[in-house]
Order: structure tokens, then C-alpha cells, then sequence
């Protein structure tokens, strides 16, 4: 039966998106960041050889956009701040006023246009010069990341909504550490656990100096979480499942959420050898602050069995050691990107937050469908007619509205992206956006998506036949 599933009062309607990934260099000044130094040694590693100096040329066109996120029914928007552009010295040394008057006059037209900013520390861009001083495996750049945060929080803390420390801390460890899709692309367990507990300990920092500021706002954190199934009840796949989940999900979600480390994780990284170095006052840093409001991306739930083969202990330590994929029979694809489609796995995610973490405030900061071709879809006057994507967000969505109403304090839903964005080593191949930008010109045009966002945001809600719910 189709009905109207209404959202909660002052629902965050909105998108979000990242500096490298759409700011574009610009003229402010702005220190050479990983993509852009990876791009020079490696050009072949990314899609079609296309690297991040314009992208959605942003930092020209930000008042445009901030009209189109309103066409779009934003009335919030998630943006990353570029460390690199604020310490165009390497990431330390002085803060650029050209960085600042940027940003300030960015979050100044977002909040005068009715969209509250949600600002976030850090989107994968690590500064080139800090890469070389050893990134998140270093201390030093521990402390130059407070600093660069707690200068954000003076410069710009009367204009920002809610902050975040980071975006997807696990990603540049997976990237970087173990699966080759972030810069330096290595593979190494051990230097990805130091790497980890510095960035939850960074986060930790910079809530501890955002406290002392006593801004008038909320900081937190943004997490790709998916709930992990085990392919049967057999007691190892059950293993293999839990084992996954404490290093793919709770590794930065206790310590960033709770305060505490979860004992299955310290386990292993024990027997195998793999604990980072830290200092017993880490810890209590670390307890200390934890996240006010939790952001949740998801695309894809993790489906997993037992290993069927022996691992070779000679090898390096690596995470499929407990496990392998579990390719599920029957399960829905989104091909282009090569994710699984599994509305469910959003409202599993949000009854966890509520049973486990105390049901902090969240919001989904991140849900999309990435396609490659859309110009397949385009119509004679250019617009790309996505369907697909409009019924992507409204399953996604229902789901989440029947959390909400069993008590999961769920306060909006961001989608990935607004406009199409770069996209890390996949460049431009799949297009995520609710405006399509055409590579040429930089034109902007609002897809089918876009028209149906301003809808439901103007309604607060959609029609939808509740008989999809399982
Ligand atoms: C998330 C990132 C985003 C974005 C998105 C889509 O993991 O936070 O930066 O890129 O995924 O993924 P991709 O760009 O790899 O297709």
C-alpha cells in the first residue's frame, strides 16, 4: 500500500562532498596534497588519467552552487576544509588568509541561503610535506593536524553548524596500509595499527581543544560503517564475522564513540604481533573526548565465510587471514561501482547505534549510487533522467524512517553527492551527483534526482509502498 512516510521536524535534508574532491586548486595558494603528488609519480593509477586540480571548480563557482543546493532542497550541506589550502606551507607554519577568506565567505553565503554548514577536519587529503614526515604513523603530524583544527575552529567556529574530525578514518588505512588505493599504497598490518591509533588519538585531541573553546556547536565524527553478516550460523562463519567486525567496524567506532577499544581487536593484534606504540596517557586522552554526533556512511553491507584454505604464515598479516568474501547468491549489484545494493543493512546499522553506543545523535552523512555512462539517460535537453537513483534514496530512506520510529535518534540524511564529484583513483567513472557536471565547460544541470530531492525535502517525506519493508 503506498503512503506518505514523514520525516521528523527539522529533518536535515542535504548532500555531502569533499575539498579535493571538489574545490579544485584555485589561486588562494595551497600545498601539494597526496592525490596531487601520487597523480605526478602514477597517472596510470588513476581513471582515464584525470587528477584533482579543477574537478567541480568549486572555489569559483561556490555561490552558484550554494543556489543549486537550494534548488535542490538542501537545508544543510556537508564540506570538507582543505588543510592543505590553510597551511599552504607543507600543513604547518602560517594560516592563510586567502584560505580563510574563502572559507569564511562560504560558510557566510551557505547560512545567509538557509543551508547549515556541516564542516568536516579531514577527507583523505593529507599535505604532501607531512606524507614524507611519516603522515598519521607520526606524532608530529598528530600535532600539526590540532593545530590546523583548532586555527579552523577560531577562524571560522561562528559559522559552522556541527564539525568532524574526520571522514572514513579506516579508509586511508585500508588505502594506504593494505588494499593500494590511497597513497604510499603499501602493505603492511603493523604501520596501519600505528597509523590508526594516531588518528584516534588526533580526533580525540581536537575534540579536547574544540571543548576548550566552548563553541556554540557539536563535533564528531564520520564513519563508513556496515553491518557484517555471516554467510550461515555455523559456528565459523559466525567467528569469521565477528573477527571482521571488530576490525572493520568497531576499530574506530568504540574508540572514537566510547572511549574504549574493543577487547576482540586488542586480542589479536596481540597473538599476532600487531599493537601500535602509544603512551598510557593516549588512553585517557582518548576516553575523554569522544564524538558528540556520529555521522553514518553506508553503501554496502559485509557478507563473509570461513577461510576454506590454509593461510601461508610466511605471508604478510593481513585481515583475510580470518576470512574470506561471501559472494551471496541472489544479491542485488550496483555494477558500476561494484558495491551491493541492501537497503536493510541502513536501519541494522542504526538499531546497533541505538542498542550499543547509546543512541548518540547521528545522521546518514553519506548513502549513494555511483553510475557509470549517465550520459545514457540524458534527454534532449540534456538533463539525466535517474530513476534508478530516486528509488535507491526512497528504499534507502524508508528504511531509515522505520528506525526512527523504533527510537533510533536519527536526525537527517546526507546523500553522496550533490554535484558530480572527483572521485579518488576512479576519477569521473561513476557519477554519484544530484546535478551532473559536464567536464568541458564546468555546466551545471539539475538531474531528474535533483528535482525529486526539492520535493521530498518540501515535504518532509515521499510516498512509498511500505510493503518493500521486510
Ligand atoms: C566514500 C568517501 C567519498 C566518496 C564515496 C564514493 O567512501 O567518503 O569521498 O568518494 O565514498 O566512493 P567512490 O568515490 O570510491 O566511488
Amino acid at each position: 500500500m503506498e503512503e506518505m512516510i514523514t520525516f521528523p521536524k527539522d529533518f536535515w535534508w542535504g548532500s555531502a562532498w569533499s575539498a579535493e574532491q571538489a574545490e579544485g586548486r584555485g589561486n588562494t595558494g595551497k600545498a601539494e596534497t597526496v592525490w596531487e603528488h601520487w597523480f605526478k609519480e602514477e597517472p596510470n593509477r588513476f581513471y582515464n588519467r584525470i587528477d584533482s586540480s579543477v574537478t567541480t571548480d568549486h572555489i569559483n563557482h561556490y555561490k552558484e552552487d550554494i543556489q543549486l543546493m537550494k534548488e535542490t532542497g538542501h537545508n544543510s550541506f556537508r564540506l570538507s576544509i582543505s588543510w592543505a589550502r590553510m597551511f599552504p606551507d607543507g600543513g604547518t607554519g602560517k594560516v592563510n588568509p586567502k584560505a580563510v577568506e574563502f572559507y569564511r565567505n562560504l560558510l557566510t553565503e551557505m547560512n545567509k541561503n538557509g543551508i547549515k554548514p556541516f564542516v568536516n577536519l579531514y577527507h583523505f587529503d593529507m599535505p604532501f610535506a607531512l606524507q614524507e614526515k611519516g603522515g598519521w604513523e607520526s606524532r608530529e603530524v598528530v600535532d600539526a593536524y590540532v593545530n590546523y583544527a583548532t586555527t579552523c575552529f577560531k577562524e571560522l567556529g561562528d559559522l559552522v553548524y556541527h564539525w568532524f574530525t574526520f571522514n572514513e578514518p579506516l579508509g586511508p588505512i585500508l588505502g594506504s596500509y593494505l588494499e593500494g588505493f590511497h597513497y604510499p599504497a603499501l602493505v603492511d598490518f603493523k604501520r596501519g595499527a600505528q597509523a590508526a591509533f594516531y588518528t584516534i588519538l588526533a580526533h580525540a585531541l581536537a575534540i579536547q581543544s574544540f571543548k576548550e573553546l566552548q563553541l556554540n556547536s557539536k563535533i564528531g565524527v564520520i564513519l563508513n560503517l556496515s553491518p557484517t553478516y555471516p554467510r550461515s550460523q555455523q559456528p565459523a562463519d559466525i567467528k569469521a564475522a565477528e573477527i571482521v567486525d571488530a576490525l572493520y567496524t568497531r576499530s574506530f567506532l568504540d574508540p572514537m564513540v566510547k572511549g574504549t577499544f574493543p577487547e576482540k581487536l586488542v586480542e589479536i593484534l596481540k597473538e599476532y604481533d600487531q599493537m601500535p606504540i602509544y603512551e598510557a596517557a593516549d588512553l585517557t586522552v582518548i576516553e575523554q573526548n569522544t564524538a558528540q554526533i556520529l555521522g553514518l556512511n553506508y553503501y554496502e553491507p559485509r557478507r563473509v565465510k570461513a577461510r576454506l584454505t590454509a593461510i601461508n604464515p610466511e605471508g604478510p598479516f593481513l585481515p583475510e587471514w580470518f576470512y574470506e568474501n561471501y559472494d551471496m547468491p541472489g544479491k542485488r549489484m550496483n555494477i558500476y561501482r561494484g558495491w551491493e545494493i541492501y537497503e536493510k543493512g541502513i536501519y541494522d546499522l542504526c538499531i546497533d547505534i541505538r542498542d550499543n553506543y547509546g543512541n548518540i545523535e547521528a545522521f546518514i552523512s553519506e548513502n549513494g549510487m555511483g553510475v557509470a555512462d549517465e550520459e545514457r539517460f540524458m534527454n534532449d535537453k540534456g538533463q539525466v533522467i535517474d530513476d534508478y537513483r530516486i528509488d535507491y534514496i526512497k528504499d534507502h530512506l524508508a528504511y531509515v524512517h522505520k528506525a526512527i520510529s523504533e527510537g533510533c535518534n536519527i536526525k537527517g540524511y546526507h546523500l553522496w553527492t550533490f554535484i558530480d564529484c572527483w572521485s579518488w583513483i576512479n576519477a569521473y567513472k561513476n557519477r554519484y551527483g544530484l546535478v551532473s557536471l559536464n567536464l568541458e565547460n564546468q555546466k551545471r544541470t539539475i538531474k531528474k534526482s535533483g528535482e525529486f530531492y526539492k520535493e521530498m525535502s518540501r515535504n518532509n517525506g515521499f510516498v512509498y509502498d511500505t510493503h518493500r519493508l521486510v
